[in-house]
């Protein structure tokens, strides 16, 4: 039992097609109707349609990331009711189109965010990176956030003022364009102002608050999702701490266990992050792969190097700080318990050879994340080898019986 192989595809217009995604070795894309705004009903028309298109391209589609969740569902503001409908509506369409597994995050406002998208390593080789530091000179001097100095030690604040002092007018807006205006994969983008806006609809909503409109969520959606054999995978905060004094509440193993305990329903999963959770040096990657198995239903499988002052950068896969093959071997041990091929994905691959001269989607070029893949699979191949008990389907699959 292995897991299953895919890479993430942006649609028709991604600049990596299906054949390259194809001979790099995934089995599967994951995708989304990007082009359907956040908070309308996903057709089944327009699903089938794009999966006829990734199968004739000789690739499957199962895992859809993301299906988004509109703000007003995360603030339970007005149109809440229709919302959640439409959410339901889009979720009978994708199981009736033979998707299974659906990732969905509950970030206030902002999807993942990095503060540089092209940081040089030694070996020539561009990697994301965010540093604390650059958010708060963003946040206290650019973005102007009421309270902000509140967010940030007095140290960071007085690195972070030294910062900004020292960048010229084009360095200040390239940093808040990286911030705000909407990696690949975010729903939204932001002008400052907007952001402002928004962080202000946030004004009464703390964790805790923030994880009732979480449950509240998931009871509306998961009897339906249940009744679909359907799996809702939430994916963790990246950075997995509050951002803009916003607060973030699927950052670690506490996190989820509440989550599950409070909403039980089977449908009710994980996307597994091994470079959100591993942000955190107090999340313990294999031991929450062990624990939190059960609810697993994909992975993304990236390693980040931890950098002093709450900064890090998107290492090689089986560097920095993730222990890759630590995460591989409990994945491995949870398939075979399970009997469940597991999707996995790599994840922000750097930008390296040919792609470097090319237009790629930051952290999504494809020469990155094929070397992160063939790392990945025989990784676990080399594990499902060397572990006793190996089922027959591993002896026949790696082909080394
Ligand atoms: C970034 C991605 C996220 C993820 C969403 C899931 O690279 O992991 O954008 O797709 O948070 O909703």
């Amino acid at each position: 039992m292995f897991m299953t192989q895919t890479m993430r595809w942006f649609g028709p217009p991604d600049p990596v097609s299906l054949r390259d995604i194809r001979q790099a070795g995934a089995t599967e894309v994951v995708t989304a109707l990007h082009e359907v705004a956040n908070g309308e009903v996903w057709t089944r028309e327009a699903i089938a349609a794009r999966k006829r298109e990734i199968e004739r391209g000789g690739l499957g589609w199962t895992v859809v990331e993301s299906l988004p969740v509109h703000e007003d569902v995360k603030t339970r503001g007005a149109a809440w009711d229709r919302l959640i409908d439409h959410y339901r509506e889009s979720l009978r369409n994708l199981a009736a189109c033979g998707i299974t597994t659906v990732t969905y995050n509950f970030m206030p406002i902002l999807d993942w965010t990095r503060t540089d998208l092209a940081w040089p390593l030694p070996d020539g080789a561009l990697a994301l990176r965010f540093e604390l530091e650059a958010v708060a000179a963003y946040d206290l001097h650019i973005l102007r956030r009421p309270g902000a100095d509140a967010s940030y030690a007095p140290v960071m604040v007085e690195a972070a003022t030294r910062r900004f002092h020292a960048m010229d007018e084009t360095a200040r807006h390239g940093l808040e364009r990286t911030i705000i205006a909407g990696l690949p994969g975010s729903e939204e983008s932001f002008t400052s102002a907007e952001l402002l806006a928004a962080i202000d609809t946030y004004a009464d909503i703390d964790a805790e608050r923030l994880r009732a409109n979480h449950a509240d969520f998931l009871a509306a959606v998961c009897p339906v999702a249940d009744e679909l054999g359907l799996r809702l995978v939430v994916h963790p905060d990246d950075p997995p701490f509050p951002i803009f004094g916003l607060p973030r509440v699927v950052s670690n193993e506490a996190d989820l266990t509440a989550l599950f305990a409070r909403v039980p329903n089977p449908s009710n999963g994980l996307c597994f992050c091994a470079g959100s959770f591993g942000v955190r040096a107090d999340n313990d990657l294999p031991g929450m792969i062990e624990r939190l198995g059960d609810r697993i239903g994909f992975l993304h499988l990236r390693s980040v190097q931890r950098e002093p002052d709450d900064a890090f950068h998107e290492a090689a896969h089986l560097e920095g700080d993730a222990g890759m093959a630590g995460i591989v071997a409990a994945v491995h041990r949870l398939q075979q318990r399970s009997g469940r091929s597991i999707p996995m994905r790599p994840d922000h691959g750097h930008q390296m050879l040919d792609d470097l001269t090319k237009a790629t989607n930051p952290g999504y070029s494809l020469l990155g994340r094929m070397r992160g893949l063939a790392e990945l699979r025989g990784l676990e191949r080399g594990i499902a080898h060397a572990t006793p008990g190996r089922s027959s389907r591993t002896e026949t699959g790696d082909g080394c019986a």
